[in-house]
């Protein structure tokens, strides 16, 4: 890094003290830029670097609600509207305990760039609530999600903001968010959320779309080298949305899964995962990952605590949460003939362990680009109930399909640009980066 970004980095951390996971996704993409910077300087004249580090708007409030037990409760509701140089703001919402600024804002600043890669007009924001929805009934969830939606409601719409989905928020939540909103609001805004029901506005694929997308996009890495998936043991983290859709996938392209994780532990199937139990389980029954060794029988074991990095590999797909990957699991995988990592999850990789996979050769797809399929899939929804229209699967995933092709082609073309064959995480941050800042050019000071 040049001493011009290492200055303004370093005035980001003072600026946003204590936000860990935000400095960690800043420093990433900072790494990256340098020789971008050198060829325009036209992005340092208009302070690019430092406007797109500072949010357009950061909302934070009060979420009250009541339990089933007649106890009031209160949470933390957050909206961080990043970037809207490319269109409304988009991206998820996560309620997790774990939820603070810093969180939201390592999401919503990743989002910025991984929107652009999609090609399609969606600018970057993140959201959630230090909220845990387990262990919760379905009248909390919707008390909690009603309540939310009873603020963050004036913040956002079809042109303006729209959010969808990401940890502890699935279709269930959209579902009471989406009534909510229309209560307030008196209309029928079907842009104004992502990830709804298929009969009510929602898009075939949107479901899928995160696991496929990232398997597609080690799919044509792996291409790079004359390999695919057939025959590969892979492992993945996480029991999810995206965990259980990338599991799915890669099967169906010859790969046998044999790992899956929650926060309690992970399970090694040396049969390969049964997706279907696995999704009666954790989809339908929101059980727990061991209560897959216990049905599936002996070809399983249950590691409580562990890390599912512990398991040898020969592809990666980390799909739970941030840092969850270390140094040390990249070393072990290493030495166990790992060959591509995709992350599936945001920064589920620390910086050690990307730069460990990437001075091995390993083929490395940074979330921003692996995982972009799901948010892609979202402007598609956002595109139908724009056109009052609903694609049926197979062109739903065609164009899934086209779009993390094209969001890997653009990567390593940009990447090989500027001099660094094979290395994503330049090429995604670097093209990711220019579209952005070209637009914002473009409008003025802003
Ligand atoms: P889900 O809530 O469906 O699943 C999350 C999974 O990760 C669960 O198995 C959960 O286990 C585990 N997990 C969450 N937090 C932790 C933690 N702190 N430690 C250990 N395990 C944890 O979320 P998604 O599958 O939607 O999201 C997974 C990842 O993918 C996140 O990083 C998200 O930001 C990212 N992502 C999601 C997209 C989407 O469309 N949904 C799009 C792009 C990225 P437990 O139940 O025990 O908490
Ligand atoms: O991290 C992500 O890209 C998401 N959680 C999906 C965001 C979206 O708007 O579909």
């Amino acid at each position: 890094m040049d001493a011009q970004l290492l200055e303004i980095r370093d005035e980001v951390f003072r600026r946003n003290p204590g936000e860990t996971e935000f400095h960690q996704a800043v420093n990433e993409v900072f790494e990256s830029l340098a020789p971008l910077s050198a060829r325009h300087p036209e992005y340092a004249n208009a302070a690019i670097l430092q406007r797109i580090c500072e949010p357009e708007r950061q909302i934070i409030f009060r979420v009250p609600w009541v339990d089933d037990a007649g106890k009031v409760q209160i949470n933390r509701g957050f909206r961080v509207e990043f970037n809207s140089a490319l269109g409304p703001y988009k991206g998820g919402l996560r309620f997790h305990p774990s939820v603070y600024l810093g969180i939201v804002k390592f999401l919503g600043f990743e989002q910025i760039f991984k929107n652009a890669l999609t090609g399609m007009p969606i600018g970057g924001g993140k959201g959630g609530a230090d909220f845990d929805p387990r262990g919760k009934s379905d009248a909390e969830v919707m008390r909690f999600c009603q309540s939310f939606m009873t603020e963050l409601y004036r913040h956002i719409g079809e042109y303006t903001d729209v959010p969808a989905g990401d940890i502890g928020v699935g279709g269930r939540e959209i579902g009471y968010l989406f009534g909510q909103y229309k209560r307030i609001t008196n209309r029928y805004e079907s842009g104004v959320l992502t990830g709804k029901g298929i009969g009510w506005g929602g898009s075939l694929v949107r479901p899928e779309a995160t696991g496929y997308g990232a398997v597609l996009f080690a799919q044509e890495m792996l291409k790079t080298r004359g390999q695919t998936f057939d025959g590969q043991r892979v492992s993945v983290s996480g029991s999810g949305n995206v965990a259980i859709n990338a599991i799915a996938k890669a099967q169906s392209l010859g790969a046998k899964v044999v790992t899956a994780s929650d926060s309690g532990g992970y399970i090694v199937d040396e049969a390969g995962i049964d997706v279907e139990l696995l999704r009666q389980i954790k989809e339908v029954e929101r059980g727990r990952i061991s209560d897959y060794a216990v049905r599936r029988g002996s070809s399983v074991s249950y590691v409580p605590d562990g890390s599912v990095w512990d398991v040898d590999a020969t592809v990666a797909l980390p799909c739970a949460t941030q840092n969850e990957l270390n140094d040390k699991h990249a070393a072990r995988l290493l030495d166990s003939g790992l060959i591509a990592v995709a992350e599936g999850a945001n920064m589920p990789c620390t910086a050690e362990a990307t730069a460990l996979f990437q001075e091995a050769g390993t083929l490395f797809g940074p979330g921003k680009a692996a995982n972009a399929g799901g948010v892609a899939t979202s402007a598609l929804e956002m595109q139908q109930n724009a056109s009052r229209d609903a694609w049926t699967f197979e062109h739903t995933e065609e164009r899934l399909t086209d779009i993390m092709v094209n969001i890997h082609e653009s990567c390593a073309a940009t990447a090989e640009e500027y001099g660094m064959p094979g290395n994503y995480v330049a090429g995604a941050n670097i093209d990711g980066f220019r579209r952005v800042a070209d637009a914002m050019l473009a409008q003025g000071l802003i």
